[in-house]
């Protein structure tokens, strides 16, 4: 067996304990004590003025986009406060801060010394101000001008023997006007390599949905959330991540909804929720959302919904018409027949045991699903980040094209998206296996031939770098090495550059664990005034359900050496590109109505985009299966057979979910505590079902360490705390990204390459010191 990869120094957190204190499992999410931790918050980071100046601001139509989720604000009214819940005003606190990191911060800390630091402790020390530069050797981040720091980029790409030696990474913060410009710019560079924060996200998701109902986003609106008769909730913790959903299922709720919850983990949100917006909320009543919760193994999500269709077929079989859609299915679809008939093969008991749910819960779901056709299903990352995330998908699609339940209203898919613009970046053209007619478009109205030759995704992209195939990154946001699986690994990828280069507004890790040279260059975040020539700038961004607005920040960014995203790209274009360009940069700075007029005559659905992005509410793009289309080679949704894979674990492994705790947003540990789920002031903890735990001769309470053997390689993270938790047998959850050391770089979803975030197969043992176990 091959050895663990020597530890780079800084890359992951430091494993001391921060003292765990425990409280109950709270029953219902939000109501008074986030509007408390909200406002707290904000104020203690920017101030009283500041923090209510962006929070009044936030999410207000011509005020700018919450920076938290991609969760869609309401097309008609709005709170009259403002349209945010408790962790977007978070997300802005941590942007709006009023703290700083000058130069003399970065000659008194190492790069080693802030290394130490806990990922907490990092983001906490402000905002960076200024351009840095760490030079070959250098032990210190020291300033740098912007155009040093532009020559130097440059001169590195160029030295490239090609430009497949270089990766542009992008996070989905960055807007619409940013991101068209950077792909154009990567692309008049000569390469494709684009990876982006979707492909650890819903790159599985839109594989899934592109090749059955022919296109990669979700087919519902918001209004369409309120009219459904049923809602499944799968693998998403929206009392968390995407707290403004409560609302709308409260309101799906009144109209008489049902909603059923499928999940390893009780969440919170999901059980119960008080809408703080909302007087009834503040005092806690009708706080019930979940009328049927199933308690899924994880990854048991295939198996669940195959026997649902089995249970549901058997009925249509009984009472033909009854229960299945038969018109919609004969106009609309392909491989029914091959579906029904391998529906015929399974039995229903053999898929409840694979799953772990009861049978009367199986046939108690059907009944509820039976009669009804206005169905919607939603989803995120407990569905995406499994070796079979694809199929599973695939079988969400099957069980709605089964009732007709797509392309009409309150039915259709509904995955719900991470970053405030991962969905809009993709659509502007940031992927690494772009479309001909993207590509045909490009050559057109550029007049230079972008490369046909796919790029690197992330977990490509870190093979590359690892191997000394890629030699220069950059980032446009995002926090690289902590969001990527196997930090050792991905660590000395990085660390193997010749340069990295990061755009970000907050201090991480990924600035720590650095190519031969490093670069840190400061942008304004979505809250920051964007002013030029006394005039404010806008840019937009797309919800998870289509929707493009527009965004326009209102704080005075805390330092005037601060450059927009776009403004950074077109410089970077001009140092690397100079006269060999096509493109005439500096129109775009001058205006950005010239990036939007660009992008219109280049992606399909951006008619007067000028006009319509300056509506209020923005506009929706077309999305064809909202008008009952299906944009796959032969016009029809596709049915898809897939058979289940059952997990496949060693004696004594167990099943691991690296998932986010109440106060993080990635990355970004904004507190310690994970107020719903009771669990306070500790981050590193393992919960744990009790059979699991005393098969172990464990305790709840003990100190213990985690491994994964996968290809070869032994990978361990070490002092967790035993946390004694509803979680099905078999099953363990941990916080990303203190677990990532654990998740192998060689496992990945099929299809779509996704890093299995959420199935990883760990043993657990007693803590030791030793360096080395069994
Ligand atoms: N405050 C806050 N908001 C955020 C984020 C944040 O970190 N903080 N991140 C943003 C981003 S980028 C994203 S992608 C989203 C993420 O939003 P989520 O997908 O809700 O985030 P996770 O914490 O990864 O939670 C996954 C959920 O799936 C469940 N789960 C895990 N495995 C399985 C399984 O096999 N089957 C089923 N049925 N369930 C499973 C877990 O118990 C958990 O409830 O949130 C976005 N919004
Ligand atoms: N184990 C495990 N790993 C995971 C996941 C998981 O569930 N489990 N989830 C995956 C998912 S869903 C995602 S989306 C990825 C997230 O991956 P990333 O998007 O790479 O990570 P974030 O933590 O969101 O990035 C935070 C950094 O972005 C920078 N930033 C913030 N705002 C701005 C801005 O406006 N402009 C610029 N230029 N920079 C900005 C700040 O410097 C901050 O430190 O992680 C993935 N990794
Ligand atoms: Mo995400």
């Amino acid at each position: 067996m091959e050895d663990q990869p020597t530890s780079i120094p800084g890359s992951e957190n430091p494993d001391q304990l921060t003292g765990l204190k425990k409280g109950p499992i709270m029953k219902v999410a939000a109501g008074i004590p986030a509007v408390v931790s909200s406002f707290e918050k904000t104020v203690q980071e920017a101030g009283v003025n500041r923090g209510m100046k962006a929070l009044f601001n936030l999410n207000k139509k011509g005020g700018f986009d919450c920076p938290s989720c991609a969760w869609p604000d309401p097309d008609d009214e709005r709170s009259g406060i403002a349209e945010y819940c408790e962790n977007g005003a978070r997300a802005v606190a941590e942007e709006a801060t009023l703290k700083k990191l000058t130069p003399e911060f970065f000659t008194q800390h190492s790069v080693i010394e802030l290394g130490k630091l806990s990922d907490h402790e990092i983001g906490s020390k402000g905002r960076i101000a200024q351009p840095m530069h760490l030079p070959a050797g250098g032990t210190h981040y020291q300033p740098i001008t912007w155009n040093a720091a532009f020559t130097k980029i440059g001169m590195e790409l160029n030295r490239l023997s090609s430009p497949d030696e270089a990766i542009f990474y992008t996070s989905g913060r960055t807007s619409n006007e940013a991101a068209f410009l950077y792909q154009l710019f990567v692309r008049e560079f000569g390469t494709n390599n684009l990876p982006d924060c979707s492909n650890m996200c819903h790159e599985s998701s839109g594989v899934a949905l592109t090749e059955s109902l022919g296109i990669g986003k979700g087919s519902v609106k918001l209004d369409d959330l309120h009219q459904a008769e049923v809602i499944m909730i799968l693998g998403q913790n929206p009392g968390t991540n995407h707290p403004r959903m409560l609302t709308a299922l409260q309101k799906a709720k009144a109209n008489g909804a049902k909603i059923i919850s499928i999940n390893p983990l009780p969440e919170t949100g999901l059980m119960g929720f008080n809408n703080p917006q909302k007087v009834t909320g503040v005092l806690g009543i009708n706080p019930a959302l979940t009328d049927l919760f199933l308690q899924i193994r994880i990854n048991g999500d295939h198996a669940l919904l195959q026997a649902i269709e089995l249970l549901l077929w058997k009925e249509e079989r009984r009472n033909p018409g009854s229960v299945f859609d038969q018109d919609f299915i004969r106009e609309n679809t392909e491989g029914y027949e091959q579906f029904t008939a391998h529906l015929d093969t399974l039995n229903v008991e053999e898929l409840a045991v694979i799953c772990g749910i009861e049978l009367a819960q199986i046939e108690e779901t059907a009944r509820l699903l039976a009669s009804k056709s206005k169905i919607i299903v939603c989803w995120a990352m407990g569905l995406t980040q499994h070796k079979n995330a694809v199929d599973t998908i695939k079988e969400v699609v099957n069980l709605l094209l089964l009732k007709g339940s797509i392309g009409k209203p309150g039915a259709g898919t509904c995955p719900v998206r991470g970053h405030s613009n991962v969905q809009g970046d993709r659509t502007v053209g940031i992927f690494e296996k772009p479309s001909e007619s993207l590509l045909n478009a490009i050559e057109r109205n550029f007049r230079f031939s972008p490369p046909r030759k796919h790029g690197f995704d992330v977990v490509e992209s870190i093979k590359a770098m690892h191997e000394g195939r890629a030699k220069v990154f950059f980032a446009m946001g995002g926090n690289f090495l902590s969001a990527t699986p196997d930090t050792q690994y991905t660590a000395q990828a990085l660390s193997n550059c010749k340069l990295t280069v990061h755009v970000s507004t907050k201090l991480n890790r990924s600035h720590l664990v650095h190519g031969e040279e490093a670069l840190i260059l400061p942008c304004l975040g979505r809250s920051d005034a964007d002013l030029r020539e006394g005039e404010s700038r806008f840019i937009s961004c797309e919800n998870s359900m289509g929707v493009v607005q527009m965004s326009k920040g209102i704080l005075p960014p805390i330092s005037d050496m601060l450059l927009s995203e776009p403004e950074l790209i077109v410089r970077l274009a001009k140092a690397t590109l100079g006269k060999k360009s096509q493109i005439n940069w500096d129109r775009y700075i001058a205006d950005y109505d010239v990036i939007r007029a660009d992008i219109e005559r280049t992606i399909p659905g951006f008619e007067n985009y000028n006009e319509r992005v300056r509506q209020p509410g923005g506009f929706y793009l077309p999305n064809c299966n909202r008008e009952g289309k299906f944009d796959t080679n032969t016009q029809k949704a596709q049915f898809n057979v897939a058979p289940v894979i059952e997990n496949k674990l060693e004696e004594g492994e167990l099943m691991m979910m690296t998932i986010r705790s109440h106060d993080q947003f990635n990355t970004t540990v904004y507190g310690l505590n994970d107020r719903y789920r009771g669990i306070f002031n500790e981050r590193r903890v393992v919960l744990m079902n009790r059979r699991d735990i005393s098969a172990r001769h464990l305790e709840n309470g003990s100190l213990v360490d985690l491994y994964n053997r996968f290809d070869g390689v032994e990978r361990v993270a070490r002092k967790f705390v035993v946390i004694e938790y509803p979680i099905p047998e078999g099953c363990t959850a941990t916080y990303f990204p203190e677990t990532n050391v654990l998740v192998p770089i060689g496992s990945v979803a099929e299809k779509s390459n996704t890093p299995t975030s959420k199935m990883v197969a760990i043993t657990i043992v007693k803590h030791t010191n030793a360096d080395t176990q069994f």
